[in-house]
């Protein structure tokens, strides 16, 4: 069965029929076509944002809310490149998105037309695919592969370019249409021998020590990881990609290993003799210095990308696969050889840290507020069915570190890209894809100061999330840089804030959101719980901090995860350990 209508029209129609119902988006000449039958449509609803930044990480954010595809559409030029700081997000956290771009006439492309660039050139080297459409047959297919791209495999964004004319000329639709990706064939099953060879390594360590990162939730596999674990008896680190992966409060649960991580959890990678890697990229975040890191370790990894295996680390036992399938096949393996490692000494060693350097931190003299007790009690009230949506800076490290995460997915970031100016957008978009749940943003005051024109998105919208502004006057994470290696030389740091411009309160009221202030440890709980009782519009809470906190512990960047510091110019012991 065939269908006379426009490209534009079949670009919708190919976008219900893959079951999208929320695209993120603002128009303009080029992509106009396609806005005409969007209006109609009864499947798909287009939320119209204040900026095309925010639509890209709203897609971000819906994707890892639901598991689904997230999109974003936008108009070809300054439309298309505002989406290019979100496209590169979704690739380095393997987020499956599909953007949507509309592109001059064809017969214009390349003569520097009013509004052209070559998006799918620009987004070449941070797309997983992408697609120049140029006629209007080809459209519904398109469609079809990027969404297929997007989340098969290894998750990540697609980039669809559709030409003015495409969209505007008749085609005949017909569905389903058959892709044509010869080359694309994601191996999401481990190879037995690698199976075997792996469990064989966990019954001979001593120290064995389970890595896990964004991929093992992104292949819905934390319940085979908790079996596993249990089975065998191995400690967990998270990543900042799987907080929530495996339960926080779990006792084989070490923390997140790397540069803010917990001595126990980077002290496990560092002292381990075999590390079980499970869909993490030994980033260097993790690692730190790679000549010096888990220096006795024979590793095993597993991931569903061929290109991240012995990327940074060399793999003693490379496995390419689906996680849920890996740890599915890991877990049969281990029960048939019967065999089961005798690990006393490593959980003696490791519990010793873990209960010798708990994350902690210093409230200041002067009583004024910590962030750090901020995360806490928003984790002890709002609890870990929520999610939590953090931006970039130290907000997120104390988020990553005092929030405690039960539940898979529960916090989404930008881990890979480090983008200020995710948390409004991602957590709009959470919230439409989760509506039911409670959501709330943890931003810096430099981070909201990017992208929280998506309030009004939010207001108008009817999508009631809430945002902690984590409030110290400065791009804080950069001020603790130079607090440590520029001589506390605060170049270009200091935002102000603290002179109330802008007045965060005053922005949300004039928003249509509630605005709330916080500035003192008493007044944490009340205002937490009343903004708990606000489900009709979104609120934004200035939690106004001391602006000297830091984030312990760290290791610089670049160093030995050897050098690890709880505070400044303070160590941890590695005690009786040999
Ligand atoms: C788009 C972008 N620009 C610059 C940076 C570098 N950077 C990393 S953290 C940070 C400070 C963030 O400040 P704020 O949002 O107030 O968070 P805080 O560290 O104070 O909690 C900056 C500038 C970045 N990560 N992203
Ligand atoms: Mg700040």
């Amino acid at each position: 069965m065939t269908e006379r209508m426009t490209g534009a029209q079949a670009l919708v129609r190919a976008l219900e029929h893959v079951g999208v119902d929320t695209v993120f988006g603002i128009p303009g000449g080029a992509i106009l076509p396609a806005y005409d039958p969007l209006y109609d449509s009864t499947k798909v609803r287009h939320v119209l944002v204040r900026h095309e930044q925010g639509a890209g990480h709203a897609a971000e954010g819906y994707a890892q809310a639901t598991g689904r595809v997230g999109v974003c559409m936008a108009t070809s030029g300054p439309g298309a490149t505002n989406l290019v700081t979100p496209i590169a997000d979704a690739f380095m956290d393997s987020v499956p998105i599909v953007a949507i771009t509309g592109q001059v006439a064809s017969s214009m492309i390349g003569t520097d037309a009013f509004q052209e660039s070559d998006i799918s050139g620009i987004t070449m080297p941070i797309t997983k695919h992408n697609f120049l459409v140029t006629d209007p047959d080809d459209i519904p297919r398109t469609i079809m592969e990027a969404f297929h791209i997007a989340s098969t495999g290894r998750p990540g964004p697609v980039l669809v370019d559709i030409s003015k004319d495409a969209l505007q000329a008749e085609t005949e639709f017909r569905w389903p249409p058959t892709m044509q990706l010869p080359g694309y064939r994601p191996v999401t099953r481990p190879h037995s021998k690698q199976i075997r060879e792996a469990a064989k390594l966990i019954a001979e360590s001593r120290r064995p020590v389970l890595y896990v990162g964004g991929g093992v939730h992104k292949a819905r596999a934390s319940a085979e990881l908790l079996e596993l674990a249990e089975l065998a008896d191995i400690p967990v680190v998270t990543t900042l990609m799987a907080r929530g992966t495996f339960p926080d409060g779990h006792p084989q649960h070490l923390g997140m290993p790397g540069m803010h991580g917990s001595v126990s959890a980077v002290g496990a990678l560092q002292k381990s003799d075999l590390i079980i890697g499970l869909g993490v990229r030994f980033d260097d975040r993790v690692t730190g210095d790679l000549s010096s890191f888990a220096p006795h370790a024979k590793v095993v990894h597993a991931d569903i990308d061929p290109a991240e295996i012995s990327k940074n680390r060399h793999a003693d036992v490379p496995i390419v696969g689906d996680c849920k399938e890996v740890i599915t096949d890991l877990i049969a393996a281990i029960r048939a050889s019967g065999q089961k490692g005798d690990y006393s000494d490593w959980w003696k060693l490791l519990n010793g840290l873990k209960e010798t350097y708990p994350l902690g931190y210093d409230t200041a003299e002067d009583g004024s507020l910590a962030p750090q007790y901020v995360m806490e009690r928003l984790s002890a009230i709002v609890g870990p069915e929520a999610y939590y949506v953090s931006g970039v800076g130290q907000h997120q490290m104390w988020a990553a570190q005092f929030i405690d995460y039960e539940k898979p997915g529960t916090f989404i970031n930008s881990g890979g890209l480090g983008t200020m100016g995710f948390a409004v957008p991602a957590a709009m978009g959470a919230k439409m894809g989760r509506p039911d749940a409670t959501v709330w943003a943890i931003d810096g005051d430099g981070c909201f100061q990017m992208t929280n024109q998506e309030l009004a998105t939010c207001a108008i919208e009817g999508v009631p999330i809430k945002i902690a502004v984590i409030n110290n006057g400065n791009l804080g994470m950069v001020r603790q840089w130079q607090t440590l290696f520029y001589d506390e030389r605060y170049s270009n740091t200091d935002l102000q804030t603290t002179r109330r411009i802008p007045d965060f309160v005053k922005l949300a009221e004039a928003y249509g959101c509630v605005g709330l202030r916080c500035e003192r440890p008493e007044d944490v709980d009340a205002v937490i719980e009343k903004a708990m009782e606000i489900n009709d519009v979104p609120v934004v809470i200035d939690f106004v901090v001391h602006q000297d906190a830091m984030v312990w512990p760290m290791i610089a960047g670049g160093a030995s995860n050897d050098t690890i510091q709880i505070a400044i110019n303070m160590a941890p012991k590695w005690e009786n350990e040999e």
